[in-house]
């Protein structure tokens, strides 16, 4: 067996037997009950395979969004598995979240995969969910102008201590004229004006949200536009009360950069595309707030490698994850190598964006192979260079990666 073999064995075995904590997703402590999705027509509409179905249905935008889940998830299943080979990543997903779950997809049709989800008792469901893709802990996206799970965190109830919460600020930061009489109905003393009472009423409503629903860090996703410094809404705010929130949590805030809302509308939650980050923003934020924290990662494969650099010269910024059109093996590949062989263990490599219970499955399992790949050939390049790798390494290393840094970086 060659070197590289020997160590692409250890390294998986330590891999999968490490408990990773999933920093993003956008699953829901059970407490929310409906908002967490599970079972396969939930997989089979996930916007991944929507916008991917609609490569080949012919049908109008309209009478797909009219249609009942149970038909949309049959047309998604007729076009991408039946009359087409599954090969897109995401729809190679589904089968390894089947096959793991012990479900044959081609025997099976799609009445009997319904009536097995049906069937599970959700509770027992999660955990078994959870084991399957060794989770150990999930972050919840949680956002206050969120009206379907706001009222819950305004009632107050039983948390499940396996889920996490991250306060997440996007209409605050990028639709700030529609959210001020939203923020004035709610008490806070704000106005449309940008001065110092305006950034005392949202550092109020930041703090108090925090504390409401335990918040870990806050975040926002931001457009291919967003500059900083710049006159903008958006520039004042991050630098005028989110910042000085963070700071005073001693929390990072995490931006997810380069997504282009609503490309295509009539493809809903499927519509949104990817744009290049100028990058120079993140520069100027991670030089000019040294006290602050930055959780970054990039939607456009372009922005990757300035990212890991600007990483090497900033130790308050942390890239993560391999975000939505980037998480496929082969980009995954290219971005863990490249993260590691710039950055070593120093940053984190993947986080799930789970929307559907069942995703942490697939996604922790490809992404954990491919992170064995590119790990293993680092050790064994270090084992050439005279360098022994003990296990004992080799287990804190895969620690670091699947949590430890993240959680030592954001001071959790
Ligand atoms: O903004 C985000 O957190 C994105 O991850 C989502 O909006 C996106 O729809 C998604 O699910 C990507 O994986
Ligand atoms: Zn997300």
């Amino acid at each position: 067996m060659s070197a590289s073999t020997i160590f692409l064995d250890r390294v998986t075995r330590v891999l999968d037997s490490t408990p990773v904590h999933d920093i993003h997703t956008h699953l829901y402590d059970p407490a929310f009950g409906s908002l967490l999705l599970y079972g396969i027509d939930e997989l089979l509409v996930y916007h991944y395979l929507v916008s991917e179905g609609f490569r080949h249905l012919e049908i109008p935008y309209d009478r797909f969004w009219a249609a009942g889940k149970e038909t949309q998830a049959d047309w998604i299943w007729r076009a991408l598995f039946l009359e087409h080979s599954p090969v897109s990543e995401s729809c190679r997903g589904v089968l390894t979240t089947l096959h793991a779950l012990g479900l044959e997809a081609r025997r099976q049709d799609l009445t009997s995969l319904r009536r097995w989800f049906a069937e599970q008792s959700p509770r027992e469901y999660l955990t078994r969910v959870l084991d399957l893709a060794n989770v150990q802990s999930i972050c919840m996206t949680n956002s206050p102008f969120d009206p379907e799970e706001r009222p819950l965190w305004d009632q107050g109830f039983q948390r499940d201590p396996r889920f996490s919460a991250a306060l997440r600020i996007d209409p605050l930061l990028v639709s700030w004229q529609t959210v001020v009489p939203q923020l004035r109905d709610w008490g806070y003393e704000v106005s449309a004006e940008l001065n110092t009472r305006t950034a005392d009423g949202v550092r109020r409503f930041l703090a108090d949200w925090t504390e409401r629903i335990g918040s870990r860090y806050c975040m926002v996703s931001l457009p291919p536009s967003f500059r900083f410094p710049a006159s903008t809404e958006t520039a004042w705010l991050i630098e005028h009360a989110v910042l000085p929130h963070c700071r005073e949590q001693g929390q990072a805030i995490a931006l997810m950069m380069g997504v282009k809302r609503a490309v295509n509308p009539q493809l809903r939650l499927a519509g949104d595309g990817v744009g290049l980050s100028d990058l120079m923003a993140l520069q100027n934020l991670c030089a000019g707030f040294p006290d602050n924290k930055f959780l970054v990662t990039c939607l456009a494969r372009e922005n990757q490698h300035e990212l890991v650099v600007l990483a090497r010269k900033f130790r308050n910024l942390h890239p993560f994850g391999c975000w939505w059109f980037t998480n496929t093996p082969q980009l995954i590949e290219e971005i863990t190598r490249m993260r590691l062989e710039l950055l070593g263990t120093s940053f984190t490599p993947q986080h799930s964006d789970a929307r559907v219970l069942e995703h942490v499955i697939y996604k922790w399992r490809h992404s954990r192979a491919i992170l064995a790949k590119c790990l293993a050939e680092r050790y064994t390049d270090l084992e050439r260079a005279g360098w022994q790798v003990s296990e004992q390494e080799i287990r804190r290393d895969c620690g670091e990666l699947l949590g430890g840094a993240f959680g030592k970086f954001s001071g959790l």
